[in-house]
């Protein structure tokens, strides 16, 4: 058997390299954005955090981002200082709700896609009435009416800008969607998505320490438009608890295919208020690798092949050189 050569070996380490750089670029540009995301460690150099702004009682540490403390009459956010230009997208928080109360605690927070960037106001410590997509996690029931349902909920409000948010029924009036959701208090770690692609939002959890995605709901006709902020904002009132987010991870779905929709630019809406609710289970890698089309996958396999060959062959190559090594040392 003829051995390679060092030039054929180098040729096809170039060859190699070339493929795995193409294919770094394709992985940043289908998935995590750095520039929307918010990951450990936090501090850049000196005390801010890079592309993200402060408001109200939070605070940073190493390990989390506390928006309120578990103390009366709080409220914090934090909001991306880049505007969000990408039309597909998915966002995973890691959040963490605890608190010493074991029946009366509150009163949650939000998860904003929003033009009020760091504007503090009464829905979760943010401005009413906003314009964008809201998320909130709500721990208190505000009424026990018509519409009620258990709490910790979480539900979806689309605004122009004209909608209030009906404290009184916990929003329920304003919202597409929800589902119940126990997130509180948990000793593992607690996830939500928000996927938004073609005009179809999702809202799922991973909250029961399933390492897997659970539906809370899906609506499609909703148009937001490009250019709006992602923020996390919470608050406590009579009732307390601490709102500490531990992670923001932004994926870009628009990928290689981003003329698949041109960018919306124009006012938020929601053709439905309310939505039939069905729940799926998925695991957490069949939902971003939904995304991924068949021909990416198979050129990330070939990709491994090669990259499996190369090293295969430096190890023969080595490992003869030792051999040749050893034999002159014996005769
Ligand atoms: C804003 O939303 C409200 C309620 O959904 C709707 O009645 C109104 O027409 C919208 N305004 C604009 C300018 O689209
Ligand atoms: C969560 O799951 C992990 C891994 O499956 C396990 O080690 C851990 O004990 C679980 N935690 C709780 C509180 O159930
Ligand atoms: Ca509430």
């Amino acid at each position: 058997m003829a051995y390679p050569t060092p030039r054929e070996i180098i040729i096809l380490c170039i060859f190699f390299c070339i493929l795995n750089i193409a294919m770094g670029e394709w992985n940043t540009r289908d998935f995590q954005r750095r520039e929307h995301s918010l990951v450990k460690p936090y501090q850049g150099s000196g005390m801010n955090v890079p592309q993200w702004d402060f408001l109200g009682s939070t605070m940073v540490t190493n390990s989390y981002i506390r928006l309120t403390p578990d103390r009366q009459s709080k409220a914090g956010a934090i909001w991306n200082n880049v505007p969000c230009f990408i039309q597909n997208w998915e966002l995973h928080v890691q959040f963490k709700v605890h608190g010493g109360g074991k029946t009366l605690f509150g009163d949650g927070f939000a998860i904003w896609y929003s033009k009020n960037r760091m504007e503090s106001g009464s829905i979760f410590g943010s401005v009413d009435p906003f314009t964008g997509l809201g998320i909130f996690l709500d721990t208190y029931s505000n009424h026990n009416g018509p519409h009620n349902h258990n709490h910790p909920y979480i539900s979806a409000m689309v605004n122009n800008g004209s909608l209030m948010y009906d404290h009184d029924t916990d929003g329920t009036l304003t919202q597409i969607s929800g589902c119940e959701a126990q997130f509180r208090n948990r000793d593992y770690d607690t996830y939500i998505a928000i996927r938004y692609e073609n005009n179809k939002l999702t809202v799922s959890t991973d909250i029961d320490n399933k390492s897997g995605w659970k539906e809370c709901f899906a609506v499609e006709g909703i148009k937001l438009p490009v250019g709006y902020y992602f923020g996390v904002s919470a608050a406590t009132g009579d009732l307390a608890d601490n709102h500490d987010v531990i992670s923001v991870k932004f994926y870009d779905l628009d990928g290689d295919d981003a003329d698949k929709t041109a960018p919306y630019i124009g006012l938020p809406e929601a053709s439905v208020m309310e939505a039939p609710r069905d729940r799926i289970d998925d695991s957490k890698g069949s939902y971003l690798l939904g995304s991924m089309t068949g021909w990416k996958l198979f050129v990330i396999i070939i990709l491994l092949i090669i990259g499996i060959g190369v090293c295969v062959m430096v190890g023969v190559m080595v490992f003869q050189k030792q051999q040749e090594n050893s034999r002159k040392r014996f005769y």
